[in-house]
């Protein structure tokens, strides 16, 4: 069974580095709190290592301020969380762990630990953890069940995506009995835009336009109104859920764009399969509900291609 061998890899090492894929998500953060609270319950040295910063806005869950960008060194092993190959994790250091403990839940997850547990049929990798604690009868307290709980309800869009389902359900009220405050933490994921990051969706707003007969909706952020605004990359986050909001649309679209390089962040209410539609770019992937890649075009080069592509999904 899988999860021995994870245990036994465990009881195996005493060190530990904890890390993730780059731009920093709730279930990113969020799992990287609950397994490290795990390996320190257990006695483990645990260092948390990412190469980008947590979001302001998930500052709040107790001990993120133990997620830090300070490379790992001497011995340890490596677990890596919701991160589908190690490349995402975006290090440039090399390193050798001593061993790889992979969970995670996306499907084009490679498989490159000695213990993998890939359960793609998992709504966020917090959701996985989060089971195995409750299975396993891991008294776990109010701040790791807040952790979990942000996890899911960020992989889930706020409980709306079509991963959400009565055993999510069940397992945050689970998460809620345990003493997550699940008003403190809607407020600050979902309520807490300083001004700054308002304006610059604003006028992501407006370049709103939709393709395809109204299936297709689209968002752009050349990367040039950053500094015009003085906001970062990082304000726009969640932008790309809204933009299946519209009637009638099947996949929304938030592009951002260099001069050189287009990225798209796909959405889709659940009709069509965007992870499919991702990965016929190279390098893309993702959910069937969410998903992105990067084309190495212009904007203006790069939506054709990715129109095209949604097109034949569609028919
Ligand atoms: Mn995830």
């Amino acid at each position: 069974m899988i999860w021995n061998e994870l245990l036994n890899l465990i009881n195996d090492h005493s060190s530990f580095v904890i890390s993730s894929h780059l731009s920093l998500d709730g279930d990113s953060v969020g799992s990287q709190l609950a397994f490290s609270w795990y390996l320190q319950s257990l006695g483990k040295q645990v260092h948390i290592y990412n190469v980008d910063p947590v979001p302001a806005k998930f500052a709040f869950l107790q001990n993120s301020s133990q997620i830090k960008a300070i490379p790992p060194q001497g011995e340890y092993a490596l677990v890596v969380l919701d991160c589908s190959n190690p490349g995402r994790m975006g290090w440039t250091s090399s390193y050798t762990p001593r061993a790889i403990i992979n969970i995670d839940h996306h499907r084009d997850n490679t498989r490159f630990g000695n213990v993998n547990i890939v359960e793609t049929s998992a709504a966020a990798t917090g959701e996985i953890i989060s089971s195995f604690f409750l299975r396993s009868k891991i008294e776990f307290p109010a701040d790791v069940a807040e952790a979990l709980y942000a996890a899911i309800l960020t992989d889930t869009g706020g409980f709306r995506f079509s991963n959400t389902n009565s055993r999510i359900l069940r397992l945050c009220a689970d998460l809620a009995d345990r003493g997550t405050d699940c008003a403190k933490v809607y407020e600050n994921v979902y309520c807490s835009h300083s001004r700054r990051a308002l304006m610059l969706q604003s006028r992501i707003w407006s370049t709103l336009s939709f393709h395809l007969d109204g299936k297709v909706s689209i968002m752009e952020m050349p990367l040039s109104i950053l500094d015009e605004l003085g906001a970062h990359y990082s304000d726009s986050e969640g932008m790309a859920d809204t933009t299946i909001t519209a009637e009638g649309v099947e996949v929304g679209i938030m592009a951002k764009y260099s001069d050189t390089e287009s990225h798209f962040s796909l959405r889709s209410k659940g009709r069509v399969d965007v992870g499919k539609i991702a990965q016929k770019v190279p390098g893309g992937g993702g959910h069937s509900s969410a998903a992105g890649c990067t084309i190495k075009q212009p904007f203006s080069l790069a939506l054709p291609h990715i129109l095209s592509i949604i097109e034949k999904e569609l028919s």
